[in-house]
């Protein structure tokens, strides 16, 4: 189905369900509703500053992170919209403990596990942040749904996305199967996202990378080989990429998706900080993952796992990330592999 800009996701989502005969439209369902959610954030985001709800909330979550009343909003936001979609059996975020029912009666067949606006810390100064979410199909049977239906394999997901409230505000999304990954770019006058980014395919050479530098006397000695790979000249002595790091993971990614980048997020061998990496892979790594495959780039620990081959253990699980362009993300394979 030839995809031609403008048209409303609302009806890229209908022309995709009609590839698939076996769709029963509860999919479709399910993400007009997650999108419903995600106009209302970003009303809010762009209106924060005025209306009162930057800084802080005074509360903690889960992460020990003190919590954003912008990520209170979209948390809030996504929990009540979902809950009563019709569409999901259980849900996960990062700013709850435990996991998230439905309401009664309104038990679907997909998980969701969102986190409500990363990159929150970035909030009070303007940078861009946004909404992660992934979808899995559940396999319990009965009415709420288990935390089992929530822990499955990136691989398994259905769907995988993020929206991020930045310039503009961007819905990227995959369901997979070559389906291939989309954009689109909301139009606050009208409140429709249009098609503006069709078949996204991410640049199998890296223009970026992205790694937070502050931590490099914290990396393990692959990691650090790895960067240095990197940052030397090439052999006709120019530079052969530019270092951008925003410190909000779906700006990132989000870059180097359009003009080719690879992001890392080690571990650290400082291990009580961070000896598994800071990023979840059930609402950060895992969509992302799914969303960079789908483009045709690469997701892997930095011990040279595939992200989407990791069996989750918990619902709050940290990975180590090193996620991007093809060429960049698979010359770091081969640094971590050895390891
Ligand atoms: P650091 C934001 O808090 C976040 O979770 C991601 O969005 C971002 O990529 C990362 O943390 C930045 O972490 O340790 O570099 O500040």
């Amino acid at each position: 189905m030839p995809k031609r800009k403008g048209i409303t996701v609302s009806r890229q989502i209908m022309d995709s369900q009609q590839t698939h005969p076996e769709a029963t439209g509860e999919l479709t369902g399910l993400l007009s509703e997650l999108i419903v959610a995600a106009k209302i954030i970003s009303a809010e985001v762009n209106m924060a500053g005025l209306a009162g709800i930057l800084g802080q909330s005074g509360k903690t979550n889960v992460q020990g992170e003190e919590v954003q009343k912008l990520d209170d909003f979209a948390n809030r936001t996504l929990k009540r919209r979902m809950e009563q979609c019709g569409y999901v059996c259980i849900m996960g975020s990062e700013e709850d403990d435990g996991v998230i029912p439905v309401l009664d009666g309104y038990e679907g067949k997909y998980t969701l596990a969102f986190d409500p606006l990363d990159g929150s810390s970035n909030i009070d100064v303007n940078v861009s942040i946004g909404t992660i979410f992934s979808v899995h199909r559940r396999k319990s049977e009965g009415k709420q749904g288990e935390m089992s239906d929530l822990l499955q394999k990136g691989s398994e997901q259905v769907a995988a996305g993020y929206i991020i409230y930045g310039s503009s505000t961007v819905l990227v999304y995959t369901t997979g199967h070559g389906d291939g990954v989309h954009g689109f770019t909301l139009d606050p006058s009208v409140g429709e996202f249009f098609l503006s980014h069709p078949d996204i395919t991410i640049p199998e050479k890296a223009k970026y990378y992205s790694v937070n530098e502050a931590y490099s006397r914290y990396w393990h000695d692959d990691t650090t080989a790895y960067i240095d790979k990197l940052k030397d000249m090439d052999e006709q002595g120019e530079r052969s990429y530019s270092l951008r790091y925003i410190g909000s993971l779906v700006a990132d990614f989000h870059r180097n998706l359009i003009q080719g980048g690879v992001f890392l997020y080690p571990r650290d061998k400082k291990s009580t900080d961070k000896p598994d990496g800071k990023l979840r892979l059930l609402y950060e790594a895992a969509p992302l993952a799914m969303i960079a495959e789908e483009a045709g780039g690469m997701a892997i620990t930095d011990d040279g796992r595939r992200i989407l081959d990791i069996e989750p253990k918990d619902l709050h699980q940290r990975v180590a990330l090193v996620i991007g362009s093809r060429d960049e993300v698979a010359l770091a394979e081969e640094y971590f592999k050895k390891g």
